[in-house]
């Protein structure tokens, strides 16, 4: 409530019982003062409830912060993270590179778990206290909604409708993706407009499927699309030739292309028909969770622009460059601001490696992608990676 319309409540009440209190005689109030009285009274109440009502709006459309500084469950996830002793996030299981199980070891690996990795380092200063949840495409959202996982880390791409309508924040984007198109060599086409009158195989619950109809009614090319709810069906439909053409993020056409019974019959068609920036999630509301996660990425981005890896990182230790002794904790308190040890980004550098590394181990030249980084270079050298400052 109006700290003022408060005030004026009290005082006329205050007024008004003093006036019934002192009884009979010369100083009893008369009922026409009492009526006044009455009506101050009243407009008061009005002017106070107006006054909440107002609020109220303000609190809904800022989302509660207009009355409290910080907004509600915020720092509750990583006490939660703590208390458990481990990061559960959500993750993919069937896009080798990304998110997927090492059939020899049974164990996920990728790009997008090594993010999972990087979170749970920052968080707890254990790059192994993780678990992956895998999720389709259908329901990774709800599935961070409901809080079953603190972070989802599965090729999102990031845009205005999810972040705003779906209860997530995104963070810092990790991988710069486009949607491409994939087609079998001895077919002849060898661009989008050429698939004209043709099938093509794409997931449901995804930006492509959308940027599908878009691109092509924009063409004005008639299409037909095949929709699947995972990336193995829709794989396995256009391998077996149920489609012309086979569409998702490139990231993931490269992905699914060695999985095919004859990978080297097809190609990706070199135009790209949107922009796929895909990052982590985290719960809207919780916003020191959502710091955690994004000084966590951008400590992988900070330190392959300041040349420091797994590798070498001990050897930064006790130096006197003030910029290195603050992305490494060893002075200021910048993780311990956020709720997290000092030492974060060493702990993330240390056990998973820094952003070149990540790609690297998971996508680089040693891996059967071969991914050229493209637009997933540091800014220093034309790519679009950029960590704001660790001050
Ligand atoms: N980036 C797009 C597409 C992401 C997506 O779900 N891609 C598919 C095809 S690679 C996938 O990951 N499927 C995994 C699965 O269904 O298990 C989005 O956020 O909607």
């Amino acid at each position: 409530m109006n700290k003022k319309s408060l005030l004026i409540i009290v005082g006329l009440l205050l007024m008004a019982m003093a006036l019934v209190a002192c009884g009979g005689g010369e100083d009893t109030a008369s009922d026409a003062q009492v009526a006044e009285l009455q009506s101050q009274l009243e407009a008061a109440q009005a002017e106070a409830a107006e006054a909440k009502a107002m609020l109220a709006e303000a609190q809904q459309t800022t989302g509660g912060e207009a009355e409290v500084a910080a907004p509600a469950g915020d720092g509750q996830t990583i006490q939660t993270i703590r208390d458990r002793g481990m990061v559960k996030c959500g993750g993919n299981q069937s896009v080798p590179g990304f998110g997927y199980i090492n059939p020899d070891t049974n164990e996920y690996e990728g790009f997008d778990i090594d993010f999972c990795k990087v979170v749970a380092a920052a968080a707890l200063g254990d790059a192994t206290a993780f678990e992956i949840r895998p999720t389709t495409a259908n329901e990774r959202f709800p599935i961070l909604q409901s809080g079953e996982i603190d972070v989802l880390i599965r090729n999102t791409t990031w845009t205005l409708s999810r972040d705003t309508q779906l209860g997530a924040d995104f963070q810092p984007t990790t991988f710069f993706d486009g949607q491409g198109m994939m087609v079998r060599k001895d077919s002849g086409i060898t661009d989008l407009a050429g698939l004209e009158g043709g099938t093509i195989c794409v997931q449901s619950g995804t930006t492509t499927e959308k940027n599908l109809a878009d691109v092509y009614r924009g063409m004005g090319v008639d299409i037909e699309p095949v929709v699947f709810d995972d990336a193995d069906k829709t794989r396995e439909a256009y391998d077996a030739g149920q489609c012309d053409g086979f569409t998702t993020d490139k990231s993931g056409l490269v992905s699914q292309q060695i999985l095919l019974a004859e990978p080297d019959a097809h190609i990706i068609l070199e135009e790209t028909m949107s922009k796929e920036p895909l990052g982590p999630l985290t719960r809207h509301g919780d916003n020191n969770w959502g710091d955690i996660v994004m000084w966590a990425v951008n400590c992988t981005i900070q330190a392959e622009e300041l040349g420091i890896d797994s590798t070498n990182v001990d050897s930064f230790m006790g130096g006197d460059d003030p910029v290195i002794q603050n992305l490494l904790g060893e002075a200021g308190d910048l993780g311990a601001g956020m709720g997290v040890g000092n030492d974060f980004c060493y702990q993330v550098i240390k056990q998973v490696g820094n952003y070149a590394e990540i790609y690297n181990r998971n996508l680089g030249p040693d891996t059967p992608f071969d991914l050229v980084r493209g637009l997933n270079t540091i800014w220093t050298e034309g790519g679009l990676l950029y960590s704001p400052p660790f001050r």
